[in-house]
């Protein structure tokens, strides 16, 4: 791969992958709105809002592939959600269309179906329940890429990530747990699969408990290695039980499920 396009190279998920994806492309161009810091050697940073049409055409023009991490990642104002994850998912994707269609790996969300319960077993065919606006802009964002795939042939791998970070830090979490170096995988399986088309892959390690099945994305030849059990006693050790009819112990999306619909004013 000679160029790759990270956005949200900011974020939590982006600083996690910089450096270990630092030898899948000749290239790599870091984004996002806040301070990237010095470029590295093989590195490039474009500071660039996703709202902005004519800064993301730039942005993607001359990339072979993009990590999409960009955008706001929790519950918050519409009009904020409206701007980084509607329209600056259409401003992608319409500058993919105009540059050679680069594969995309869209982050998704667990909070796309954050409304089952936690003793529901999920695969790819259920429906959507969000548990928030922010679930809806990520359900925007996977029709969004299907209608690409299917219009114009745009391929995207579309990842429902649960909870990618350090470790596990509630109990949900062991469900929902995908660790760095899982996900560093993954992102190698879906840019280097000969064809991909338009799955929808449950973003999640091999934890004993978790609630997704991904035999329908088994064809990417992704084996996940972690196992959040691993955790499970330090958890025990160190974090309370929650009540079992709390949110974080009875849905799937936890405490999102709570979360209100943010004022503007
Ligand atoms: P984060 O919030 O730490 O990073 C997102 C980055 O996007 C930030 O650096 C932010 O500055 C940037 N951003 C926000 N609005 C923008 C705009 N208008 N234009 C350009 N950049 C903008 O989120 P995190 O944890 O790194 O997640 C990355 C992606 O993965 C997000 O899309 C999130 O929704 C998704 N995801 C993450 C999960 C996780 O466990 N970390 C779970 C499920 C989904
Ligand atoms: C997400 O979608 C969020 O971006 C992330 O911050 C975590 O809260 C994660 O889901 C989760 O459900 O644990």
């Amino acid at each position: 791969m000679r160029r790759l396009l990270i956005t949200g190279a900011g974020g939590g998920l982006g600083r996690a992958m910089r450096n270990r994806l630092a030898s899948m492309a000749e290239t790599l161009r870091l984004s996002d709105i806040v301070d990237l810091g010095e470029a590295g050697p093989n590195e490039e940073i474009v500071t660039c809002d996703l709202g902005d049409a004519e800064a993301v055409h730039r942005l993607v023009e001359g990339c072979d592939a993009i990590l999409h991490l960009g955008g706001i990642s929790v519950e918050d104002k519409f009009s904020k959600i409206l701007n980084a994850n509607l329209l600056g998912l259409y401003n992608l994707y319409e500058a993919a269309r105009a540059h050679g269609k680069p594969r995309i790996l869209f982050a998704s969300s667990n909070h796309t179906v954050g409304f089952y319960r936690q003793d529901e077993h999920l695969d790819v065919t259920d429906p959507m329940k969000p548990d928030g606006l922010y679930g809806v802009s990520k359900c925007f964002g996977e029709a969004l890429a299907r209608m690409y795939f299917e219009k114009f042939g745009q391929e995207t791998a579309i990842v429902r990530i649960g909870s990618c970070m350090e470790k596990p830090t509630n109990y949900r979490m062991l469900s929902t747990w995908m660790s760095y170096d899982d996900f560093t995988d993954l992102i190698g399986c879906v840019f280097r699969a000969p064809m991909l088309c338009c799955p929808v892959i449950w973003g999640v390690s091999d934890n004993n408990s978790r609630w997704w099945d991904n035999s329908a994305a088994s064809f990417l030849g992704w084996r996940p290695k972690d196992n959040a059990e691993r955790f499970r006693a330090e958890l025990e050790a160190t974090v309370p039980r929650p009540d079992p009819d709390a949110p974080i112990a009875k849905y799937q999306g936890g405490q999102f499920t709570q979360d209100p619909i943010f004022s503007e004013n």
